[in-house]
């Protein structure tokens, strides 16, 4: 049994070691990052069963990726081997201000190739939910059709399905961007964009808006990411606001979305029909505080996902508990 399955690319991170620029680092530390799979990761430490599905090369890189998921419980009985491309790894650099920067070596990589031949029923077998976003159709020429042919499959077989927008400029041309992101959009229970994201999509509108668009196209659920506003969220006729879990400082807002993602799903997930109105009822203002809270926590240390926390730990800060730590 899975609870969540989540199909995309992970790739092998290597960032300046403690700190510093990429020109002159004279050292790296090596990790593991990719949304789809630190989504996988966040649910783990909170206890979820998951499932990370992708294409890896026949190399090192590989390696490390699969040892570090199956080592925190991600089943990756589906990945699949490819000799003949080359698993993707990626470097971040921050200067102490902004955003850090990413730089990936990712063109032609093994998950690159993900076409809609390699689905296989056994990827959903067991599962109750299917997550993607929108990194893997800006990868290759066929992952557009793939992601599609996911999300149709999964619902087919009784899946609910959340898809995070998660643009990346970087990766392929606004134009081929919005069009491709707006038609996912329909084939999803859960959207949930943040306020730039929609804005692209959508054009400059009011935020409460946007929730009310993007259901029109489909999904049952929305959640508008505010960053340190908070977030809001639709869900039938309702709307709710809530306000954003206060940190101190922001170490790197890199994973934050997927950390997110996970504590929103983590509660949704908990009922045995999730998207039923009475269940949202209940699950909805747990949902989003969790997922407010993961969000913060995860600006809170370097790494993507390494400092995620454990369905105990997350449980004693939203009562406002200290964690008993010794
Ligand atoms: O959301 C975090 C991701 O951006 C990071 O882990 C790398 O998957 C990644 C990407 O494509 O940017």
């Amino acid at each position: 049994q899975v609870d969540v399955v989540t199909i995309g690319e992970s790739m092998v991170l290597f960032q300046p070691m403690p700190e510093g620029t990429i020109t002159y680092a004279p050292l790296y530390a090596k990790s593991v990052g990719g949304a789809e799979s630190n989504v996988a990761l966040a649910l783990s430490r909170l206890g979820k069963r998951t499932r990370w599905i992708s294409r890896l090369g026949n190399d090192p890189f590989a390696d490390i990726i699969l040892s570090t998921l199956a080592g925190e419980g991600v089943d990756i009985s589906q990945v699949i081997k490819d000799p003949e491309n080359q698993t993707a790894v990626f470097f971040k650099e921050s200067k102490g201000y902004g955003d850090p920067n990413v730089y990936y070596y990712r063109k032609n990589s093994a998950a690159s190739m993900l076409s809609k031949q390699d689905i296989a029923e056994t990827w959903f077998e067991g599962a109750k939910h299917l997550h993607v976003t929108g990194i893997t159709p800006a990868l290759g020429e066929y992952t557009t059709e793939m992601i599609k042919e996911s999300m149709k499959q999964a619902k087919a077989s009784g899946l609910t399905v959340s898809f995070d927008p998660n643009l990346r400029k970087k990766l392929w041309s606004e134009e081929k961007a919005k069009e491709t992101l707006l038609s996912l959009i329909p084939l999803c229970d859960i959207f949930m964009p943040g306020l730039d994201e929609a804005e692209f999509l959508l054009g400059e509108k009011q935020e409460a808006d946007y929730l009310h668009l993007f259901q029109q196209m489909g999904p049952k659920v929305v959640v508008l990411k505010l960053g340190t506003r908070g977030s809001l969220i639709q869900y039938g006729q309702e709307q709710k606001k809530e306000e954003v879990y206060k940190i101190d400082h922001i170490v790197d807002t890199v994973g934050a979305g997927d950390a997110f993602a996970a504590g929103l799903l983590s509660v949704i997930l908990d009922s045995e029909t999730p998207l039923a109105d009475e269940s949202l009822n209940k699950s909805v203002p747990k949902a989003i505080k969790r997922a407010n809270l993961m969000g913060a926590l995860a600006t809170q240390f370097k790494g993507d996902w390494e400092g995620s926390p454990t369905l105990a730990e997350v449980e004693s800060l939203a009562e406002g508990k200290q964690h008993t730590t010794r």
